[in-house]
């Protein structure tokens, strides 16, 4: 099967500019995306202005014309161009080819342009190409990646869906905003560089965590308002009859103690009351308290004794909803704990993971040119150029040397790591025990 897919003439601009300079995706763009319904590959360039990129793309198109090339440069068109082509080699993928334009370009310079440019080009892409001229351009890449923590942290901000509540339980709320937090913190944790000291992270756990205190909020005062407008229907009659004087007869009390009995246990058997329905109803009945007690004291077909029997039962009865509702309470305040306490847990374990792989990589990076120059070592020796295999020795140690440092570094570079998240979170996150010990041992235990 291979699917529908389109060629494009040219590129056309997917992300640009609006007039009042932020960046807004081009619809018409997307249409052509969602007209593709094969495998996607899609290549992103970035580097500074002026450095071949769109002569590249270009080259990956198979075309010598498309993406604009520097002379025809016009500052209207910084953004991200797309330009969508039969995957060259694999019938079955359509190639999407990116180009951002105007990076790094000092005379229209606007770093924060450039930072989401930039930030938007990783997210959007499956390779990544940096181009550069020359050498290595370090301090441009230092510029373009520093920042990327912070961009991404407001990138994976903007991800969530706002999700609108009543809802019937903590627990419900709790694993939307589980799934959510998942999500952002992968998005996060996945794409950022140069995170120092975890700083970006912990910023996006604060919000995060603010944002669900927030929803939790809006979520008790919902709760609140149906429990409230639940009670005023279902205790309607019964406050009809308080004011028409109904109760104030011998044998009165009785009836009124039926009758609350009676829409009590409607009330409860209501569902959409959320997470306040025993504080709410707890409260409720709190106020008609001295109207049962007046009432009682009324009705002349009980005697003095068994008044204060009544009393007594209405007593405990008070006691018992009152107890609900701090039960109710608890169910809560335990479920956000729990709450803080994952939200934790997967920010420790999804960091520990990304520090995990970045050593992996490197350690298989020394590896790659490790081997590479033993081979080119063994190769000389073989053809008896000695004094040249025997100069490489240095080279090799040095590479030998490297790797086993990043072996080394990584158990305290992940226990530093986690220390500091801990610390940190603990001030914002009140419920959590860092188990930080233990944690460190878990993960540490995995790599030996
Ligand atoms: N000969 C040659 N010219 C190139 C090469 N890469 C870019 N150019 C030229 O350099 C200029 C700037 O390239 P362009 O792709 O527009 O740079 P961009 O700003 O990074 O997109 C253009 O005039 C290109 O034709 C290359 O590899 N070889
Ligand atoms: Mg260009």
């Amino acid at each position: 099967m291979a699917g529908q897919t389109v060629s494009m003439k040219e590129p056309v601009c997917l992300i640009e500019n609006d007039s009042d300079g932020k960046l807004c995706v081009v619809r018409s763009a997307l249409g052509i995306l969602d007209q593709i319904d094969q495998h996607v590959v899609v290549v992103s360039v970035v580097g500074l202005y002026r450095t071949g990129k769109s002569y590249l793309m270009n080259k990956l198109a198979g075309e010598k014309k498309g993406f604009a090339l520097g002379a025809t440069i016009q500052s209207k068109t910084k953004g991200i161009w797309m330009w969508c082509v039969p995957h060259p080699e694999k019938r079955d993928h359509t190639l999407v080819l990116l180009d951002t334009e105007g990076l790094g370009d000092v005379e229209k310079g606007d770093e924060k342009n450039d930072n989401w440019i930039f930030s938007l080009a990783v997210l959007l892409s499956s390779t990544l190409v940096y181009n550069s001229m020359g050498t290595i351009d370090n301090n441009a890449l230092e510029k373009l990646q520093y920042p990327s923590a912070e961009s991404i942290l407001s990138y994976s901000l903007n991800q969530p869906a706002v999700y609108c509540v009543v809802t019937e339980t903590q627990e419900e709320l709790s694993e939307v905003h589980a799934v959510m937090e998942k999500e952002a913190v992968a998005i996060f944790i996945n794409n950022s560089f140069k995170d120092e000291d975890q700083k970006y992270q912990l910023e996006l756990m604060k919000v995060l965590q603010e944002a669900y205190d927030k929803i939790c909020e809006r979520n008790y005062k919902e709760s609140q308002k149906s429990c409230e407008s639940k009670i005023q229907c279902i205790f309607d009659p019964l406050e009809e009859k308080i004011r028409a004087g109904s109760y104030m007869t011998p044998g009165g009390y009785k009836e009124y103690c039926n009758d609350l009995k009676l829409a009590t246990s409607e009330y409860r058997s209501e569902g959409g009351r959320g997470v306040k329905a025993e504080e709410v109803l707890n409260e409720y009945l709190g106020r008609k308290a001295s109207i049962g007690e007046a009432i009682l004291s009324a009705d002349q077909s009980l005697t003095e004794a068994e008044q204060r029997a009544e009393a007594e039962q209405a007593k405990r009865e008070a006691s018992e909803r009152e107890n609900r509702a701090m039960e109710e309470q608890l169910v809560v305040q335990e479920r956000l704990r729990a709450d803080q306490q994952r939200t934790y847990e997967e920010n420790v374990n999804q960091l520990m993971e990304r520090i995990e792989r970045d050593s992996r990589n490197a350690i298989a990076e020394h590896d790659r040119v490790l081997q590479a120059r033993l081979k080119e070592q063994n190769d000389l020796l073989r053809q008896g150029f000695d004094d040249r295999a025997h100069q490489m020795q240095r080279e090799i140690d040095a590479l030998k040397g490297a790797k086993a440092q990043e072996e080394e570094k990584k158990p305290s570079f992940m226990s530093t790591a986690l220390d500091t998240v801990g610390t940190a979170a603990a001030l914002f996150l009140p419920g959590i025990i860092p188990k930080v010990g233990g944690m460190v041992v878990n993960w540490l235990s995995k790599l030996f």
